[in-house]
Parts: structure tokens; C-alpha cells; sequence
């Protein structure tokens, strides 16, 4: 049987029926250097809270799916080192032998329908990677949207990824992307890109709606809401192209592939942004959290 810890505030939110929004541990684990990511989380989660509603990060621990994290329990995820990345493939295996892992999008998603958490908040989701048609790099993440029914908030998708791959196949799996008070598609450090979200929303209201239509009409799987990261927070596309693509090649000449990929990706972007990279996605993180509690209050109303 599945162990769940459940934090004391998302024990009360619970009994009270309160708004509840998921947040993965993978961006802590994999995501942002110590201390940075145990603060940023800790920030994420008072925004979640400042906005109306209950964080729940989510994490296995020696075998126990955690759903919303005490402090000190934060703390000492954060200077973990040898933390598996769990997606949908590992996520039992890792709960059956009692393993320690952080949750991706795809795996922070499967908690969050065990919880009955129907609202979740990240940076970037994980896509079909630059060169997938010879490495076939897709992350399982896209598949998930198209199965379980959590309604993600993302800032868009990383130009370390092929973005319009990836369009196309969360357009293939059904899946609703929806630029969130804008046309174009978010793209992650950037506002804007030359792209058009497939949908268009202007409220928290709408989005929640959209969810709850899609479970009166028996459809399976999530939607994608692409929120727009802050104009003061942005990092312009051009700036970062040059740098994305030595990272890539960087990744390529070392044969990074996998898993790896992504963490290697997000570390060299890091540092050779001087920590740019890092400040904006504060920003972004911090903003989609904000809009995921008010699409979590609404799914409330409805
Ligand atoms: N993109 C980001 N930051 C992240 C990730 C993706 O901008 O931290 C993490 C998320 O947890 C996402 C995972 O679910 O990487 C995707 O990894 P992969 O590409 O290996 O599926
Ligand atoms: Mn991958």
C-alpha cells in the first residue's frame, strides 16, 4: 500500500475543503543550487499561501509520498545530494523499495490526482528536446498532461527545448495550451515568442471552467497553461540564443542524454548567465504559484 504523509496544513486544508495547489521537488533537487532552492521553495510556498491557498510540495522520502513538506523537512531535501528524479517510469519502483526522489512535472502531477489536488504550479515542464528525431528525447511529462487530470501552470516551455516540437505533440496527445492573458506563447525567460498559444485565456475564472469541463465530458488528462513571466523579470530571447546553444553543444560533446539532460542544461545556462537565469525563474515560478491559487479558489466555486 501507498504510505501518503500528508504536512499538517494540507491535513487542515483537507478537512476544511480548502484550495490546495501541488508544487514538484525536482526544480529544489535538480532545479537550483543550494541554498537558493530551499529558499525560493520556501518563497513559493508563501506566495501559494499569501494568495488564498495551501502549498503542497510533493516528494518520496524513504519509500513515503509527502504531500506538502514541513520546513525542516525542506531544509534537508535541499542540501540532499544523490536524490533520484522520479517521473511516471520510476515513481512506484521508487515508493516500493523505499527509495528518496523528487518529482517532476509528470510525477508531481500522478501525487497530486492521488491527493485529489487538481491545480499545480512550476517554472517549465519538461518537452521534446532539440535533436529528438535522432536522440528521441521526449519527456514523459507531455504524456502525462495527456492522462491525468491536473491542470499545470508552466511559464511556457524553454528555449532549451524545441518549442514547436513541442506544440506539436501536446496538440497530437489533446492536450489544451493556453497563453494565459496573451496570444503569443510564452517562452519561459522570454514574455513572448514568434509563436501563437493554441488558446487563449484572461482569467483564473475561465481556466477553471475549462478543467471542469473536460472532466464533465470524460475527457482524461490536464491542461497546460502558459503564464507569461514577468515584463520586469524577462531575459530577451536573442540574449540567451547564443548561450542556450553552447549549453546544447556542451551537453552533446559530453554525451549527456537522459535524464541528465535537462539538469545539465538549467546548470550551464546558470552560470554562464552569471546567475541571470536563476533570478528570473524566481520570478516566474513565483508568479505562476500566484495564478495557480486563484485557479485552485475558482475550481472551488464552480
Ligand atoms: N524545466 C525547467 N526546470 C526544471 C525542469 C524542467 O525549466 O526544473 C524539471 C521539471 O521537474 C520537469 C523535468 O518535469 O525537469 C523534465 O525532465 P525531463 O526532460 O528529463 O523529462
Ligand atoms: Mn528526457
Amino acid at each position: 500500500m501507498i504510505k501518503i504523509q500528508y504536512s499538517a496544513e494540507v491535513e487542515a486544508a483537507r478537512a476544511a475543503g480548502g484550495a490546495i495547489v501541488a508544487l514538484e521537488s525536482t526544480i529544489i533537487t535538480h532545479g537550483m543550487p543550494f541554498p537558493q532552492n530551499v529558499e525560493v521553495a520556501a518563497q513559493v510556498e508563501q506566495d501559494v499561501r499569501d494568495a488564498g491557498a495551501t502549498p503542497a510540495t510533493m516528494v518520496v522520502i524513504d519509500g513515503v509520498l509527502h504531500v506538502g513538506l514541513e520546513a525542516d523537512t525542506l531544509q534537508s531535501l535541499g542540501q540532499m545530494t544523490n536524490v533520484a528524479k522520479l517521473s511516471r517510469a520510476d515513481f512506484a519502483a521508487c515508493i516500493a523499495t523505499g527509495g528518496t526522489g523528487a518529482t517532476t512535472v509528470a510525477a508531481t502531477m500522478i501525487a497530486a490526482r492521488l491527493a485529489g489536488i487538481s491545480v499545480f504550479a512550476t517554472g517549465g515542464i519538461g518537452g521534446v528536446h532539440k535533436g529528438a528525431e535522432d536522440s528521441f528525447d521526449i519527456s514523459a511529462d507531455l504524456m502525462e498532461l495527456a492522462q491525468t487530470p491536473v491542470t499545470v501552470v508552466a511559464a511556457g516551455a524553454k528555449a532549451i527545448l524545441d518549442v514547436p516540437k513541442t506544440l506539436e505533440v501536446l496538440e497530437t496527445q489533446g492536450v489544451p495550451v493556453i497563453g494565459y492573458g496573451q496570444d503569443s506563447f510564452p517562452a519561459f525567460w522570454s514574455a513572448t515568442s514568434d509563436l501563437a498559444a493554441p488558446l487563449r485565456m484572461d482569467s483564473a475564472a475561465d481556466i477553471a471552467r475549462a478543467h471542469k469541463m473536460r472532466v464533465s465530458l470524460d475527457l482524461p488528462g490536464g491542461q497546460l497553461v502558459a503564464n507569461p513571466i514577468p515584463a520586469d523579470a524577462e531575459i530577451p530571447a536573442d540574449e540567451l540564443a547564443p548561450i542556450i546553444a553552447q549549453a546544447q553543444s556542451e551537453a552533446d560533446a559530453q554525451g549527456v542524454s537522459g535524464k541528465g539532460v535537462t539538469p545539465f542544461l538549467l546548470q550551464r545556462i546558470f552560470e554562464l548567465t552569471e546567475g541571470r537565469s536563476l533570478v528570473a525563474n524566481i520570478a516566474l515560478v513565483r508568479n505562476n504559484a500566484r495564478l495557480a491559487s486563484k485557479i485552485a479558489q475558482e475550481l472551488l466555486k464552480i
